[in-house]
């Protein structure tokens, strides 16, 4: 099939914590709402209201910098599982018209509705269908981006937003596309776009014209890359399901920390959220990582593989102290700190190896342990058991114990 027969539906869902909340308070509605942490966490935004955006507000700007700019604002904790739970009603919506549904983010995802189009009439007709149930079902709004590749529909979904809808053509790319500023190709960030501002490419247009050699030279492969897209080729494919390829927790402390045994509490909480995760993801992983960031935000990470799959608390920790342990001099300040758990695979597909020496039943009795656990918090919610790590401290003498 021609490339530029594809139909590719990129949607995005406008504000979207921040709209989620508007719907379920009406006292919000119409007023600015910022979403993040907290300042005394030196919290982030995570995203704002549209109302809030006219006062400069944004995602990943300091909460308190937020606070400055809009100080009548009304802001709100992030609640996960909530925006969880409307994701998924979004993303059944996307499945009714094609199963070829790929997931970017919790309120993000490319469909590719090529062959849709036979049972529920042009792309241009399914883009509108999903904004409507969306609207009557959900009462939320989206942003629909439609072209013939991935690349394009994404530019587009971001056109018209708030609930927009916009279409980029194969004979549109040149009016639509050519004017825009090179900042917006994918994979051009700060440095690579002032590299090409300082040569005077300052739209796609202009690179799309550039001799490809060139830009290869300049830039290497991804260059070659850029150039192509530019001219509208992309075959990237819509992949239904992303493996994801790691899990992970960090956290940033209101106050940096230097103690050892403190780091290690906090390393224990964030380990057994990540097992917690891949357990209920079905997911088992390999290697364990952690991150350190000190106060001048140098981080190190240090991993270790392990001799098979895992998602248990005990091996995943061990491994983690013991990386803490290798690598951190107590009393040296620390700003974040992080777990993190990847060379993933799925529970059905991982073949375990018998351990014929080894003492296998507490490995057992573990599995059991956290499969208990889990089924307990499922039902229960959040954080009805948790493992009890043994309490330290500093005695009057200050020796720990
Ligand atoms: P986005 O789609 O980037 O933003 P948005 O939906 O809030 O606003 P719009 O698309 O209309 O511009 O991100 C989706 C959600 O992801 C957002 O509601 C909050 C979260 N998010 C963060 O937590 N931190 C971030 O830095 C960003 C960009 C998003
Ligand atoms: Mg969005």
């Amino acid at each position: 099939m021609d490339a530029k027969q594809r139909a590719i539906i990129h949607i995005d869902m406008d504000a979207f914590y921040a709209a989620v909340e508007q719907r379920d308070n009406p006292e919000l509605q119409g007023k600015p709402v910022i979403i993040g942490g907290s300042v005394e966490s030196r919290g982030v935004v995570s995203t704002a209201s549209y109302e809030a955006r006219t006062y400069g507000v944004h995602s990943a700007m300091p909460m308190a910098e937020a606070h400055r700019l809009c100080p009548n604002g009304i802001y709100l904790p992030v609640d996960m599982q909530k925006y969880r739970r409307v994701s998924q009603q979004i993303m059944g919506i996307f499945h009714r018209f094609t199963p070829e549904v790929e997931a970017i983010s919790l309120d993000e995802a490319f469909l590719d509705v090529t062959a849709s189009q036979r049972l529920f009439g042009t792309a241009e007709e399914i883009g509108y269908a999903i904004k409507g149930l969306i609207k009557t079902e959900l009462h939320l709004t989206a942003s629909v981006g439609l072209s013939y590749n991935k690349f394009l529909a994404k530019l587009a979904s971001d056109m018209d937003k708030p609930d927009g809808f916009y279409k980029i053509a194969p004979e549109e790319l040149e009016a639509k596309v050519w004017p825009l500023p090179v900042r917006r190709m994918m994979g051009v960030g700060g440095k690579t776009a002032q590299l090409l501002e300082g040569m005077g490419v300052r739209t796609i247009g202009q690179l799309a014209n550039m001799n490809a050699g060139l830009l290869e030279h300049i830039l290497g492969k991804q260059g070659l890359v850029m150039h192509e897209v530019a001219n509208g080729m992309d075959n990237r494919p819509v992949e239904p399901v992303r493996e994801s390829k790691s899990v992970g927790r960090e956290t940033t402390f209101p106050q940096d920390i230097g103690e050892q045994y403190v780091l290690e509490t906090i390393l224990f909480t964030l380990a057994d959220d990540v097992c917690h995760t891949l357990r209920t993801s079905g997911l088992k992983g390999k290697t364990i990582s952690i991150k350190i960031r000190y106060p001048d935000f140098r981080s190190i990470t240090r991993a270790v593989t392990l001799d098979s799959y895992t998602a248990s608390f005990e091996p995943v920790f061990d491994a983690v102290q013991r990386l803490m342990r290798d690598n951190y001099q107590d009393g040296t300040p620390v700003r974040l700190i992080g777990v993190t758990v990847s060379s993933l695979k799925k529970d059905d597909e991982i073949i375990e190896q018998p351990d014929l020496f080894g003492d296998d039943s507490r490995k057992v009795r573990q599995q059991e342990l956290n499969r208990v656990m889990d089924k307990i918090n499922a039902r229960y919610g959040g954080d009805t058991v948790h493992r009890a790590r043994k309490l330290t401290g500093r005695d009057k003498n200050g020796e720990l114990f």
